[in-house]
């Protein structure tokens, strides 16, 4: 048996029911098959596979906290410390009932690579709880972050793990979660990102994975002779990465026709209104039924759907697995040009090769939504030099690493003879750095 095939059983073995896991992993590895080969004796010789694969440190803990009813409520909270080779664990902090530790490393390993690619020094790590945050008060959220940075406040720290935002964590919930560890540990630090702007954040945080994502896609799409100029595009979510994708693809000058949430779907025939999509999701934090009220001739959707629609360019931006054979099939079928993943591991691995093999570009999310945790690493920058950067020099900075990164991919997988093969680009350009750092720093 091949030397990744062999790492591959132990981790299905030796972690049972974390699917998701697995599934990131063994994307991973079978991508890195020929750079393996290549090393194949060093590699075993220092167990490399093994050392990248398990965690340094994976940390679960309960979370007690009074609802507005005077009940105890408990949540599981978990914060996997992945890898630390080329800096300090970086990554999301994930709020919603389906997280488990299975979630949160596939999240978490997924992040190694990405942060890799992004040619900034910070390591890989992702926490979360299965904390349910629709329904409830604003008191009820603080009361939650608060206890849940209790515990978190002892494993991380502004040259450690710097956690951020992810699906049902956004400005608010990191603004609970500093107020508490600063008053926990008495240090004003940039040990969280995506802040405020009053109390240390970046310009173009909050805005950076849907603007990244479109940067690297339009990248993408000018190196192979397209332009997003013109083009019809599909959403999912409704979310941080959907709601500033659509923004700056309407910027670029297509037409953004769909997005969703976890109960529907919305088709605006004449285009998203993305003022109306802010005020509904950003100030009034309401169902996406209320967008007809805003735009009388769009039409709403239960269930699934946003695949179904005629277009160009796809941009999966809810959550993983959310794309799969059946959607792909739609989509080709329909004619798309290119999906591009906003979110972490959205398209399914059977509809990523059906794609491919009717060769759609497809933009990996670690590589295409690197956006967002590269604008975090110049939060962290600005942190450290406490100062803030202007919208320009950020927005500046981040367009030119998402530019390079799509130059870095598409290198490397023309370095191993899979031009236009993004997917094995980015895993083996992400991994080439790591693998570089953790030899260079021994059996650690
Ligand atoms: P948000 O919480 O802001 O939005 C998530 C959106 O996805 C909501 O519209 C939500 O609908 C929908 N959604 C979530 N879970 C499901 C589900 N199980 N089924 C259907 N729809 C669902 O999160 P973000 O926009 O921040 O994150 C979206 C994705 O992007 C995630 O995969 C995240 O890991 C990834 N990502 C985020 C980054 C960031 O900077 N925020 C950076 C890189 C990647 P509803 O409101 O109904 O739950
Ligand atoms: O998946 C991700 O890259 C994020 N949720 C952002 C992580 C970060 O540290 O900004």
């Amino acid at each position: 048996m091949s030397y990744v095939d062999e790492v591959y059983e132990r981790i299905v073995r030796e972690n049972p029911n974390e699917p998701e896991f697995h599934q990131a992993v063994k994307e991973v590895l079978d991508s890195l098959r020929p750079v393996v080969q290549a090393n194949e004796e060093q590699f075993r010789r220092d167990a490399l596979l093994e050392r990248l694969v398990n965690p340094e440190r994976q940390i679960k803990f309960r979370i007690p906290w009074i609802d507005d009813n005077g009940n105890v409520q408990v949540n599981t909270g978990y914060r996997v410390q992945f890898n630390s080779a080329i800096g300090p664990y970086k990554g999301g902090l994930r709020l919603h009932p389906s997280v488990n530790l299975g979630i949160i490393k596939f999240l978490g390993f997924e992040q190694i690579f990405k942060n890799s690619l992004t040619g900034l020094p910070i390591g890989g790590g992702k926490g979360g709880a299965d904390f349910d945050p629709k329904g409830k008060s604003d008191r009820e959220i603080m009361k939650f972050c608060q206890s849940f940075m209790t515990e978190l406040s002892k494993y991380i720290g502004a040259d450690t793990d710097v956690p951020a935002g992810d699906i049902g964590t956004g400005a608010r919930e990191i603004g609970y979660m500093y107020g508490q560890y600063k008053r926990i540990r008495g240090l004003f630090e940039g040990v969280l990102t995506g802040k405020g702007l009053s109390y240390g954040g970046s310009l173009v945080r909050t805005e950076a994975t849907g603007y990244g994502l479109l940067y690297i896609t339009e990248e993408m799409l000018l190196h192979n002779g397209h332009d997003i100029k013109g083009k019809t595009v599909a959403v999912s979510g409704a979310g941080n990465v959907a709601i500033y994708a659509i923004e700056k693809a309407i910027q670029l000058g297509a037409k953004v026709v769909t997005c969703s949430d976890s109960n529907g779907w919305v088709y605006d025939p004449d285009g998203i209104d993305v003022a109306a999509l802010k005020e509904i999701k950003e100030v009034k934090r309401q169902r996406l039924t209320e967008y007809k009220n805003y735009r009388p001739d769009s039409e709403y959707h239960e269930g699934k759907g946003v695949w179904s629609v005629k277009c160009d360019v796809a941009f999966p931006c809810a959550t993983q697995n959310e794309l799969t054979l059946d959607d792909a099939k739609l989509l080709v079928a329909n004619g798309v040009t290119a999906v591009a993943e906003g979110a972490n591991m959205p398209t399914t691995p059977d509809a990523v090769d059906y794609l491919q093999e009717n060769n759609v570009y497809f933009l990996p999310g670690k590589a295409a939504n690197a956006g967002g945790v590269a604008t975090s690493a110049l939060e962290m920058s600005q942190n450290s030099e406490r100062l803030q950067w202007s919208f320009e020099k950020a927005d500046s900075k981040l367009k030119s690493i998402m530019v390079d990164l799509f130059h870095r991919i598409d290198g490397a997988a023309k370095k191993y003879g899979m031009d236009g093969n993004y997917v094995a680009g980015a895993n083996i350009a992400g991994f080439e750095k790591v693998v570089d750092a953790m030899n260079a720093q021994g059996i650690v």
